[in-house]
């Protein structure tokens, strides 16, 4: 089954979905090993892999030793059309909804689309909404746009619904890797309410209890990045 549908399916059947995070700045293929192991030990469902600014060359070699110690699905999380590589198995297609930075919106977009139409990449139109979290984030200095504010779930949803009514087939609120302050739930709930199609939420989350009340607020999947980075015991 496709990626996506089975993401739908998952979600009309109520199971959560888990990504780990993985920042291609931040590994080396020697260490990929063991990290895979370890990945393959965790309830994850899903492997993101994509940064703000990663320009390094070791990525389709990286995404290689993945997909053979693993049979979780391996998403691209591209800050940039640089970060696609034909080794994934799809790609987040992202567009910053939450900023005003035509780049963002629509130039990387453009520039994407002869490396995509050169491979078998599923591409999952995901509007991406970036949420003030306490302190900027790198989306934000590399993007050179505004997050929205965090209280004001009204205007996320709202948001999330436009991209919804553009066609984008997720919809993923962040809050940026790293965040001190992660999506207040109750902005999780409203956007949840208010949209048909699945619902990711990262940035911040440092706790299983928190991963639990991202899905209780209304999250059908949620990203760890950094609590896993920092602790590969974290769901242990
Ligand atoms: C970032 O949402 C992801 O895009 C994960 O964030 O690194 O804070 O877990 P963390």
């Amino acid at each position: 089954m496709e990626i996506y549908q089975a993401i739908v399916q998952s979600k009309s059947q109520k199971q959560k979905r888990l990504a780990i995070l993985l920042d291609p700045d931040k590994l080396t293929v020697e260490c990929l090993s063991d990290l895979v192991t370890k990945i393959n030990q965790t309830p994850a469902t899903h492997i993101f892999v994509g940064g703000s600014s990663f320009e390094g060359t070791h990525l389709d070699e990286m995404i290689l030793l993945l997909k053979q110690k693993t049979s979780l699905p391996v998403l691209l999380f591209p800050g940039n059309p640089t970060q696609i590589s034909a080794q994934a198995d799809g790609v987040l297609f992202l567009q910053l909804l939450s900023g005003r930075n035509p780049e963002y919106l629509i130039e990387h977009q453009i520039n994407a689309v002869p490396i995509l139409e050169k491979n078998q990449l599923e591409i999952i139109s995901t509007g991406y909404i970036l949420i003030e979290s306490g302190s900027e984030t790198a989306v934000e200095r590399v993007s050179q746009t505004k997050p929205l504010d965090r209280n004001n779930a009204d205007y996320a949803a709202q948001t999330a619904k436009a991209g919804e009514f553009i066609g984008n087939k997720l919809i993923y609120l962040e809050a940026g890797s790293g965040a001190q302050k992660a999506v207040p739930l109750s902005m999780i709930t409203t956007v949840a309410q208010r949209i048909s199609v699945p619902l990711i939420v990262g940035g911040g989350i440092r706790s299983k209890k928190q991963i639990e009340d991202a899905y209780n607020a209304g999250a059908d999947l949620v990203v760890i990045g950094t609590a896993f980075e920092n602790d590969l015991n974290f769901f242990d």
